[in-house]
């Protein structure tokens, strides 16, 4: 869109090359840093205040709140995702002890297709894909649905009415890492999705603070149960389902609050458990 004007100060004589912008008549355009702050204070604002009032609002943007978000997107759903981490993907980045592989079975092959991810089979029902592809993949074809994602937040809390959830208390990361006293801010959703993985969050804060019976055996968190990839995969999509009213559990988390095996870097049922969550939301919304 623009060309490049180098001006000719030369470098041996100690000077930097200076690099001027030409714009479409051939005229000098000069770049304003103030222009650019305004630019990304003004947009991110407008993206926030439409963030406080919404359809679902996702906790934890790992591989099951990412695929939740796209589908629900897709649907047309008003959705946003509050990730505490600089990144997004949370564990699939990583593969199986850092080798960036994951593995996905038979039946959440079709997933893969819908995100465009190469996959390669291994043996029957098994298939490889690289966990790099895989994270970006996901992470773009949902922000193009209309996913919009907020990286660098923390929930802290849940804000609750009549024993109900319905939304969500935020902060900043860095605040809750440099440990400041500094007060949150709060948005509204009709369903809050608890995909924050092994710690499981979201349920365990209402567990401690609310007073509301989880619709578990104990009516409490159950927690993760050892290694067993086979049942973990299925309980995971099993167990993927609603918590208490306004709060659905997905993925990992679901496993941790009803109670299910762990599953290692077989990442199957995180993509069904994602799929199946938008599935029950976008019937009930
Ligand atoms: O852990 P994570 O990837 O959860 P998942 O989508 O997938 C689990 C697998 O990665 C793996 C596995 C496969 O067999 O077991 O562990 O269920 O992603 C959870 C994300 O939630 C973020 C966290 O940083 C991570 O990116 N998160 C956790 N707590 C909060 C949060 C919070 N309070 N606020 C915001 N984000």
């Amino acid at each position: 869109m623009y060309n490049l004007l180098r001006t000719g100060l030369s470098a041996k004589a100690g000077c930097k090359q200076r690099v001027n912008l030409l714009d479409k008549k051939g005229e000098i355009m000069q770049l304003d840093e103030i222009k650019i702050s305004k630019a990304i204070i003004e947009s991110y604002n407008k993206k926030l205040i439409e963030a406080l009032d919404v359809d679902v609002a996702i906790v934890g943007a790992g591989p099951a709140g990412m695929v939740c978000g796209y589908y629900l997107a897709k649907a047309g759903k008003k959705v946003v995702l509050f990730e505490r981490k600089l990144s997004v993907g949370g564990g699939m980045w990583g593969g199986g002890i850092m080798f960036n592989e994951i593995v996905v079975q038979d039946k959440a092959k079709g997933i893969l297709d819908e995100f465009d991810i190469k996959s390669r089979r291994y043996e029957t029902g098994y298939y490889l894909a690289d966990s790099i592809e895989s994270v970006s993949a996901i992470c773009s074809k949902a922000v193009k649905a209309g996913l919009k994602i907020f990286n660098l937040m923390s929930v802290e809390d849940v804000m609750v009415r009549n024993k109900k959830v319905v939304g969500l208390v935020l902060n900043w990361t860095a605040v809750e890492m440099a440990n400041l006293h500094v007060d949150p801010i709060t948005m509204r959703a009709k369903v809050v999705v608890d995909a924050t993985g092994h710690p499981a969050e979201v349920a365990r804060i209402i567990e401690r603070k609310s007073g509301i019976r989880l619709d578990t055996k104990t009516g409490k968190t159950m927690g993760e149960e050892s290694m067993w990839a086979e049942v973990g995969e299925e309980t995971i999509v099993h167990n993927s389902k609603e918590v208490c009213p306004g709060l659905y559990a997905c993925g990992m988390c679901a496993n941790a609050v009803f109670g299910g095996p762990r599953m290692g870097p077989i990442f199957g049922g995180m993509l069904l458990a994602g799929k199946k969550v938008a599935a029950d939301l976008i019937k009930k919304l």
